[in-house]
């Protein structure tokens, strides 16, 4: 070999990657416009935080998502896929007053080095759509859309108490609590009382949890999680009331069969009725005391601990409106006073919590639900039964089962007017409000004379003060900066305030997917026409963490948009995958943690080729990868090898079409390249299992290097290796694109490799050689098998001894010995 040849067989990934991604930009290959004669096929992943460098969750994310466009691009369709910027958040703030920087200029370089980072994997993005969501031409929409459910009532202000951080300084929705700590920065969280936006999610309930019967395209676990969240329960509401006052006492029930079996109330400490029950009585300050006792623990905790159950008797006395019964009033740690009616009719024989709570109180237990074959004594009960049965001691309902009970139940609730079927969410709305600085700001005004008044539509957009503010601090919160907060009213013109209230950074990434559409429209939020032709998003691909929160704000923006008339879609995301995490010794790659490999640094020392070989081949998409070294220099060395091989191969470009007749080795070769055509097509297709499609790739290249080993008696055509290198290449090309846009131009072809239609895989040729095996019993030829020549040992000998020849002659005897010579013969002693 001389020198310069030494120098081309070398695969030198930095010119190669670098020429190709220059080509791409220059001829704006991975841009795309509704084109009418290709179907859409629009594939999204979850877009970044622009924190300021990519890891190696983004890595695996984008080429997961990079092999989706482009085998679908080879396949025909027209593809959009975009990438932006999620660029609104705390981090920013932090991080601009560590090195007093202004928010924007922290996050506009951490984007333009991401961009760069992103360009050089190599990505198939067409970057004209890209969107960052801290940019007024993104977040003045996102306004407009504001005033818009404003309008239609879906937003509406309250005062709550809410979950507030210190240490971020800001009010955290329920699903950003994490075990009592904030989700962000793990401090403790605690109550405080504020006015605040809401979102009414709620609104949408019960279309939310229907409409997840659609999204088959989604892993189960997370359809569960969502349905969870929304958690809808169905039961009776039904007025108790309380003994010597005109009052009642609302309870929400999933078990009205359970109803005579009621023996006390347990109310939240914070529920309204508890001033009129307590007020002015003689105990009134211990169960004061009580009750604050009771609120500081609770705040300590997060809902999912196990608590002790505690509580205290009100004095008071209600009558269950089924039997006249009197049973005390006890305030409870447990009921929440945020679910159903914050007051429960509590039935310690059927319920667990009630059953530990009777215990502790010394309160009576009376089973009135008996389970088939199961016999029930108050006394002798030592843990709630909470399964369905045959009704006892429920009076006029005795023998009914459960379920015909809870109708029968309901119904009469109805009759007697005092309770009805009642249905109750678990899903809260969605509280946006945020008192931030870097952040969409909340396009209203306050005015001492009107009230709350929207920013006129042609004021907007509400923009972020830019400057540092008057003390030179950067990025206070609005509510600290006079200059923004002073506006004149729009309704009366006299002196108002500017709300200070920013969105929460969720808003954006709620309809980011649906602006990518049409990033530059200047009319409107949504371009109608573009937004129905690509959306829904046909796959979205993204981290399992999201799988509630995002996901269904998300989907209730597509309902809420559809309904303001801008798109045509029930749900935003047909088919999702959610990808698992990156983990090293054990432990997810994190900063905190100190295990993060830097990709930068393997792009550098590798190639992107090789980064996201490896990642695409250490493990299915929805499984964790564990990093391993060993697995990225793995994955080098066999992009070196096919490099080598086909640099070393120069005629293979004088022979592109496979002989008339082949050779033993090329059939094999042959056959070889469209078994792995149908192996990595229907991996890809089925699950997106690019692991097995790559070990395949592998196999496909051994059988290259061995069925034309020089030293081999016999080598396959250079037309058959020539159809097996370009094969390889296209099934790679997706996963390893500059690498094998290099080596197809090598090979000689003139097409570029992006553009080349995926191969077609031929059934005949990848048929295995039929094999014709001789059965003999006692040594005389009975039959004659026809099994393909991969078929097992085991497998001849169950053919032999099943097929109907030799059976006539080994009936009634005993098989003794059953011999399969290789490929040739089957021997059956008898
Ligand atoms: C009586 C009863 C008897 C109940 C029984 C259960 C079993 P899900 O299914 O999760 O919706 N509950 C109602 N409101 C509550 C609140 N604010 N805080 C705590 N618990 C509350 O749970 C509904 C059940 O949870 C309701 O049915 C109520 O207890 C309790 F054998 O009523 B049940
Ligand atoms: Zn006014």
């Amino acid at each position: 070999m001389t020198s310069s040849q030494a120098i081309a067989n070398r695969y030198d990934y930095k010119t190669i990657e670098s020429k190709w991604q220059k080509l791409w930009t220059d001829t704006n290959k991975y841009t795309s416009d509704e084109d009418s004669s290709k179907e859409k096929y629009y594939v999204l992943e979850m877009f970044p935080y622009p924190s300021g460098r990519i890891h190696m969750g983004h890595v695996r994310n984008y080429s997961i998502g990079d092999v989706v466009a482009r085998y679908k691009r080879m396949r025909g369709f027209n593809v959009l896929h975009p990438m932006g910027w999620d660029a609104f958040g705390l981090p920013a703030e932090n991080a601009a007053q560590k090195n007093n920087l202004h928010p924007a200029t922290w996050t506009y370089d951490n984007i333009d080095y991401m961009r760069n980072q992103l360009q050089q994997l190599g990505l198939s993005y067409d970057w004209r759509r890209e969107i960052a969501t801290c940019n007024e031409k993104y977040y003045k929409w996102e306004q407009i859309l504001f005033l818009e459910m404003y309008e239609k009532g879906i937003i509406y202000q309250k005062t709550t108490t809410v979950n507030w951080c210190d240490s971020c300084q800001t009010v955290l929705a329920n699903e950003q609590v994490i075990d009592g700590l904030c989700w962000r920065c793990d401090q403790a969280i605690h109550p405080r009382k504020m006015n605040g936006w809401f979102f009414k999610i709620t609104d949408y309930a019960e279309e939310l949890l229907a409409d997840l019967d659609k999204l088959s395209g989604w892993p189960e676990k997370v359809v569960t999680m969502q349905r969870n969240w929304i958690g809808k329960s169905q039961g009776l509401a039904a007025d108790f009331k309380v003994e010597g006052m005109d009052k009642n006492i609302s309870i929400f029930t999933t078990r009205p069969d359970t109803i005579f079996g009621v023996t006390f109330m347990s109310i939240a400490p914070e529920h309204p009725i508890v001033d009129e029950l307590i007020g002015g009585t003689e105990h009134e300050q211990d169960i004061r005391k009580f009750i604050d006792e009771i609120l500081a623990e609770k705040q300590q905790q997060s809902p999912e601990d196990e608590q002790v159950k505690k509580g205290i008797f009100t004095g008071k006395y209600c009558i269950n409106p089924y039997n006249g019964e009197k049973v005390p009033v006890y305030i409870a740690n447990f009921v929440l006073i945020e679910y159903g009616t914050g007051a429960v009719m509590a039935v310690p024989a059927h319920d667990e919590r009630d059953f530990e709570f009777a215990k502790t109180y010394d309160l009576p237990i009376r089973p009135v639900v008996i389970p088939e074959g199961v016999e029930l004594e108050s006394d002798t009960m030592e843990e709630a039964s909470t399964v369905a049965g045959i009704l006892t001691n429920s009076g006029e309902f005795n023998g009914l089962t459960s379920e015909e009970a809870k109708n029968a139940i309901i119904q009469f609730a109805e009759d007697n007017n005092f309770g009805k079927p009642h249905i109750t969410y678990r899903l809260r709305d969605w509280g946006i409000s945020r008192q931030r600085y870097w952040g969409a700001p909340i396009p209203m005004i306050h005015c001492d004379s009107c009230g709350v008044q929207p920013v006129p539509v042609k004021d907007l957009p509400v923009t972020l003060p830019a400057d540092n503010d008057e003390s030179g601090a950067t990025c206070r919160p609005l509510h600290q900066r006079d200059s923004f907060i002073a506006v004149t009213c729009p309704s009366c013109g006299k002196d108002a305030k500017r709300e200070t209230d920013t969105m929460d950074t969720f808003v954006e990434s709620s309809w980011y997917f649906a602006r990518y559409t049409c990033p530059a429209f200047t009319d409107a939020p949504l371009d109608k026409e573009k937004a129905s032709h690509w959306l829904p998003v046909d796959q979205y691909i993204g981290g399992v963490e999201h799988a509630i929160l995002h996901l269904l704000y998300s989907r209730f923006f597509t309902k809420v948009l559809r309904d303001l008339g801008y798109l045509n879609v029930d749900e935003p995301f047909t088919n999702l995958l959610t990808q698992g995490m990156v983990i090293k010794d054990g432990a997810k790659m994190s900063k905190s943690k100190g295990n993060v490999v830097d990709p930068h640094d393997l792009i550098t020392e590798y190639g992107a080729d090789t980064v996201r070989l490896f990642s695409l081949f250490a493990a299915p998409p929805e499984k964790d990868l564990e990093w391993n070294a060993q697995g990225v220099e793995g994955c080098s060395r066999f992009l070196n090898r096919v490099f080598r091989f086909i640099n070393a191969r120069p005629e293979l470009s004088k022979a592109p079409v496979l002989p008339a007749e082949l050779n033993q080795a090329g059939r094999e070769l042959h056959r070889k390249t469209h078994q792995t055509i149908k192996r990595v097509t229907e991996n890809i297709e089925n699950n997106f299992h690019f692991n097995t499609a790559i070990s395949g790739c592998m196999e496909l290249f051994n059988s290259m290097t061995s069925l034309s080993d020089p030293d081999k008696k016999e080598q396959a055509e250079d037309g058959t290796i020539f159809e097996a290198a370009s094969s390889l290449l296209i099934l790679l090309s997706p996963m390893v694109p500059h690498f094998c846009a290099e080596l197809w131009e090598s090979l000689g072809n003139t097409d570029s490799i992006e553009d080349h239609a995926w191969p077609q895989f031929d059934a005949e040729a990848a048929k295995e050689d039929l094999l014709t095996i001789v059965v003999q019993v006692k040594g005389k030829v009975r039959s004659r098998l026809e099994v393909p020549a991969d078929t097992s040992d085991d497998e001849i000998k169950a053919l032999a001894l099943a097929d109907s020849n030799v059976l006539r002659f080994i009936e009634g005897q005993t098989v003794k010995k059953t011999i399969v010579v290789k490929k040739k013969l089957v021997n059956i002693v008898v």
